[in-house]
């Protein structure tokens, strides 16, 4: 209870915080003086800072004066609604977030950069593929013996077409993009069959539970929160969770929608096309926001193109030995280590959290081709340490 309290005092002034620093509306076309004042402090705190955040790698001073001033058509983001989270949190991987659609192509001048190095090379001349699923049959379980793969989890995200992102949405908006989401979720069938559970009013008990158990995400996450993803929190916020647990929709987190399948132990093909049958059947319902050069539209950029990250939880305990050559080897086959609750926490226990890192450039399915293939060679090379 006391734990839940502090939880909620520290979600309201990391909200209050971020809505502080971005959530005065330029006028018009106009940004105003307050928000030039706050862009240019925190402009330059970030300079002056030890930031290995890709934001202020390529946020260069050339860049700052030329994008300052700008605002996306629909929605009147400006410059701060990108950079805030960054500006706030210098301890950023990256830093930066589109307020609305519109601020991919406003502010590309910081956006193609920052996308062209976190997914490997996809160069601003370049073009998402085509869709392309595939089929799941195609990969071996990774872990056959249950050695080492705890649990898989794939997941990819999704925008509802029409609507801007969580710093552009109203209450109401929160309010009717749950209704819609709600509605399509609750009436899927078959194995998709389930239950949506709204965060208002949810039990705190069954909330934590449902985070430890790693179903739902997590609350007060300060990246988010200083990026303007926490206001008017828990309204619109929701999970979805079919009959078997295997199966979950989150419902206006960081993005619209997160659809996401997951079991223990290392079937990732089977894991993977529960969520492709999931989303298809979701696509038929809402119409997902999709750019014809950057694919599914989302907040991040690091989630643009497929929107997949298809993880396993994972224990390597003779390569975790020498984590900087393990870093290495994982940047080999361009994966990504994360702690055992997700990004930002600790590893427990010996389990990380190994994912592809890139989202955009391929496939779908060359994405989960990637992965496999950078997680078999990640066991090979563990065999190989344990017998050396
Ligand atoms: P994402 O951006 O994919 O949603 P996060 O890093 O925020 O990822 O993690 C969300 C939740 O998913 C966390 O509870 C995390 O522990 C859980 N998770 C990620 N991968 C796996 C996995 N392979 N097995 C079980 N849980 C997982
Ligand atoms: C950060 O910059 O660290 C956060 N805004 C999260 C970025 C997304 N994480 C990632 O590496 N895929």
């Amino acid at each position: 209870m006391l734990l839940h309290l502090k939880l909620r005092l520290e979600l309201q002034l990391l909200g209050r915080c971020a809505q502080l620093v971005i959530n005065r509306h330029a006028s018009k076309g106009n940004v105003d003086k307050e928000v030039m004042e706050q862009m240019e402090k925190g402009y330059k705190k970030l300079a002056e800072s030890k930031s290995k955040s890709l934001l202020k790698k390529h946020l260069t001073k050339e860049i700052f004066e030329k994008l300052k001033t700008k605002t996306t058509p629909s929605f009147n983001s400006t410059l701060l609604h990108c950079i805030s989270s960054g500006m706030c949190n210098h301890d950023s991987g990256v830093g930066l977030y589109a307020p609305d659609p519109e601020a991919y192509k406003v502010f590309a001048d910081l956006f193609d950069p920052v996308i062209e190095e976190y997914h490997k090379c996809f160069k601003k001349t370049d073009k998402q593929p085509a869709t392309a699923f595939g089929k799941g049959a195609d990969f071996e379980n990774l872990d056959p013996d249950g050695h080492f793969i705890v649990s898989t989890r794939v997941r990819c995200g999704r925008a509802v077409k029409g609507y801007p992102f969580n710093p552009c949405l109203t209450e109401a908006d929160y309010m009717e993009l749950e209704s819609k989401i709600c509605g399509a979720v609750t009436s899927l069938t078959g194995e998709y069959k389930g239950k949506y559970m709204p965060l208002t009013g949810m039990d705190k008990c069954i909330q934590e539970q449902l985070i430890e158990d790693h179903y739902l995400f997590k609350e007060g996450d300060r990246f988010l929160a200083s990026a303007g993803a926490s206001r008017y929190w828990p309204t619109g916020r929701g999970i979805f969770l079919n009959s078997a647990k295997n199966f979950l929709v989150w419902c206006n987190e960081e993005d619209h929608i997160r659809i996401i399948s997951m079991e223990k132990g290392g079937d990732l093909g089977k894991v993977y096309d529960r969520m492709v049958g999931g989303v298809e059947a979701l696509g038929k319902q809402l119409q997902f926001n999709r750019d014809e050069r950057l694919g599914f539209l989302t907040f991040c950029p690091t989630n643009l193109g497929t929107s997949i990250r298809a993880s396993v939880h994972i224990k390597l305990p003779n390569l975790m030995c020498d984590p900087d050559e393990m870093k290495k080897l994982a940047d080999k086959y361009r994966l990504q280590i994360r702690g055992t609750s997700g990004e930002h926490s600790e590893a427990k226990g010996g389990v990380h959290d190994i994912s592809n890192q890139r989202r955009m450039g391929l496939t779908e399915y060359e994405i989960i081709k990637e992965m496999h293939d950078g997680i078999k060679g990640l066991i090979e090379a563990e065999c190989k340490a344990k017998s050396a």
